[in-house]
Parts: structure tokens; sequence; C-alpha cells
């Protein structure tokens, strides 16, 4: 594109050049010089000053439109992320092939079996969706809504109902929480990552910190886990994999004072965004209410000015417990939203709708895969498309 703007320009040019030097031949080889023949020949030069005035100006034209041009493909490159976003869903898809197999392939095999839509149908489904561990309360209210639409719509043909229960769970599921993006502006921000041992706190830390490297912001992350010198170390990996700074102090020390030195660090450097890692072996709730809490204290008076996210992590391959799990964590602290672990191998995905839909809790990440790149960020739409097609 760029190549043709540009020979475009230069023909016109040189045909034009071509046109007044021609011109100017014929007149100058005609001496001697009448009056009537020297006007001619101002005229002449006045005819090339005019030539190489338009010269000039389709020159900056020419600039011009290359300018132009860099400005477009500049302003395209955000097209080409949207490019990739097949890839994503792929990644997704892939990621969710044992809930997709444990749902939807169970949903179909229901519908394929009934000739009509009966009260029976509705109970089979019940059963599918509960043992995809969707859990009780919403499959109750999603087959509620169920009923009342194929009722409304006049529904007969069971293989319709398949699309309607896709949009009742995507219904369900925006309508539950208002927000499913990380939110880290204005900068400077702080992510809490709190969740019992196990689930994935460091990793997604780690794949987190990746991310907003590669985005261009300035990292930092703390070492709150302070239970055991080889997490501590664990982390520090991390840190380096995605070119993070990394502030820690040694085992045992009290992780509030680490955060307080986090946070002196983050003004000073001018950080975008602090990420604070977490115990998770606190052995009963007010021990992890006291701690977390402390915690809370020390970003509120040091860095009330940024922005904050709670990030629950749960381990989407353990069902109903990380249910309960989110239970226990909302009681002692403002989540803001939950990374869900390890869906790539489990066919407990059902798990997300349960999360959004009766806890009202956001889900803002994803851990498809333990590489640096296996993190995505959450869409209602994308979860429901994937585990149906
Ligand atoms: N397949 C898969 N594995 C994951 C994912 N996220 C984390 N893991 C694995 O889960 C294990 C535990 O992860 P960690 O990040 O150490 O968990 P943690 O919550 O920090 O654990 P503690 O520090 O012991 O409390 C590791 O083997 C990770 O590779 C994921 O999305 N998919
Ligand atoms: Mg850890």
């Amino acid at each position: 594109m760029i190549n043709w703007f540009k020979n475009l320009g230069k023909k016109n040019q040189d045909e034009k050049a071509e046109e007044y030097i021609d011109d100017s031949l014929v007149e100058k080889d005609q001496l001697p010089i009448s009056e009537e023949e020297i006007n001619q020949d101002i005229l002449n030069d006045e005819a090339f000053e005019q030539l190489e005035d338009i010269i000039e100006q389709e020159e900056q034209t020419d600039e011009a439109i290359e300018e132009l041009i860099e400005e477009i493909i500049l302003e395209e490159e955000p097209e080409e992320e949207i490019l990739k976003q097949p890839g994503f869903f792929q990644k997704l898809k892939v990621g969710l092939t044992k809930t997709r197999d444990d749902i939807s392939n169970k949903i179909d095999g229901v519908l394929n079996s009934y000739k009509k839509i009966d009260e029976e149908l509705f109970e089979d489904l019940e059963e599918v969706l509960i043992t995809a561990d969707v859990g009780v309360n919403t499959t109750m209210e999603l087959i509620d809504r169920l009923r009342e639409r194929i009722k409304y719509e006049k529904t007969k043909d069971p293989t319709e109902v398949r699309e309607l229960l896709k949009d009742e769970i995507r219904k369900l599921m925006k309508e539950s929480v208002s927000e499913n993006q990380l939110n880290i502006e204005p900068s400077p921000a702080v992510i809490l990552v709190v969740g019992v041992n196990g689930v994935g706190k460091t990793t997604t830390i780690g794949k987190l910190s990746y991310n907003f490297k590669n985005k261009g912001k300035k990292v930092i992350i703390a070492a709150g886990d302070t239970f055991r010198a080889a997490a501590i170390e664990q982390l520090k990996e991390w840190s380096d994999r995605s070119g993070a700074d990394f502030i820690a102090h040694i085992e045992g020390a009290d992780p509030a004072a680490v955060v307080f030195d986090a946070i002196q660090a983050a003004k000073a450097r001018k950080s975008d965004v602090l990420i604070c890692d977490t115990a998770g072996r606190l052995h009963n709730k007010s021990n992890l209410m006291n701690e977390l809490n402390k915690i809370f204290r020390i970003i509120e008076r040091e860095y009330g000015e940024a922005t904050k996210e709670v990030i629950l992590v749960l381990d989407a391959t353990t069902g109903q417990n990380a249910i309960n799990q989110a239970k226990v964590f909302k009681e002692v602290a403002n989540i803001t939203g939950v990374a869900l672990t390890k869906l790539d191998g489990t066919a407990k995905g059902g798990v997300v709708i349960a999360l959004q839909a009766e806890l009202q809790l956001p889900i803002k990440l994803i851990g498809v895969g333990e590489g640096i790149e296996d993190l995505q960020s959450f869409n209602s739409d994308d979860f429901v498309e994937a585990i149906f097609n």
C-alpha cells in the first residue's frame, strides 16, 4: 500500500516535469530572440519556478502521505491483538475440554434422549448440572428460569433447550457481578493475593507479573508468605522470570512488615503495580483474619491512594471445596475478585458458575496451565461459549 501511494506521486511528478521541460526546450532552440520570445522565456522561467514549487509541494505531500500511512499502521496494531483472540479462545477451549465433555456432552445426551419437554427432562438436566459442580442453589435457579423461558417461548423441541440453557447461564453469570476486569487503574495499584496453601497463589502472581511487564508496567512482588524459606525462593524465581522487582524478608518474618517495605519501595521506584503474596497455612479463621487485617491496615495507612484488589485464588479441581473456601474468605476479607486456577485439569469447571451466581464473586483470572503464559482474564461470554461448543 505504501509503495502504491509513493509510485502514484512520483508518476504524476515525472509526467508534469516532462510536459514542462519539452515545452521549454522547444522555445529555447528557436534563436534569435524577439521581445515576444523574451517574454515567452520569462514565462517559461516562471513555469519552471512553478514546476519546482509543484514538485516541492508534491514531495511534501508524499512525506505527509508516508506519515499518514505510518500513523494508520500504528493505529492498526490493536486490531492485531484482536486477531490474536482466536488463539486465546482456542487455548480456553482446550483448557476446558474436560468440563465441556462433562457438562455439554451430558446435556446433549439428555436432550437427545427425549422426544418432548417434560418434568423428567428438567430433573435429568438438574442432575447433570449438580454433578458438574454448578452447585445445588445455582442449578435450581437455572432450571426455574429455563422452565419459565420454555413456557414463555412455547418451545416444544428438546433440542432447542440447549441454546436456551446456555443463554440463561450466561445471563445469570453476568447479572450476578458487575465487573470481571482486574482493576489496576489509576496507577499505582496494589494486589493482595490470598488463598489456602497449594491453590496456585505463587504461580498466579508470577504469570500476572509477566502479563503486566509485557504491557510495559513497572511491577514489584512482595514475599508476604514468610512461612517457609522455599516459598520465598519460589516467588523470587517467578519474579526473575517475569522481570519484576522483588522485596522479601527472612523466613518467619512478619508479613505486614514485608508489605510495609514493599510499599515504600513501590513509592520510591514509582511502580505501577505491587503484588503481595500471602501465606495459606493459617490454621483457623481468626488467625487468618488477624493476619490479613494487619496487612490491610498497613496498605490503607501507607498506600491509601493506591487502586486495590484483593484476589482470592481457588483451585478449580477441588470443586465444592473451592466454594467453601470462598465462603470463609468472604467473611474475613473484602474479596474483590477470584483467580480460579487449574481449570485445565478438571471437569469441575461448573464451579465458575456457582462462584459468580451464588457468591457474587467476580472471576477475574483463570489459570489454564502451569506455564507463564497460561493465565487469562475471565469473560462470562467466552466461558459459556467454550464449554458449549
Ligand atoms: N495445571 C495447572 N497447574 C497449576 C495452575 N496454577 C498453579 N498450578 C500448579 O499448582 C501447584 C501449586 O502452585 P503454587 O503456586 O505453589 O501454590 P501456592 O498457593 O502458592 O501454594 P503455597 O505457597 O504452598 O501455599 C504448582 O505445581 C503449580 O504449577 C494452573 O492453572 N494449571
Ligand atoms: Mg506459594
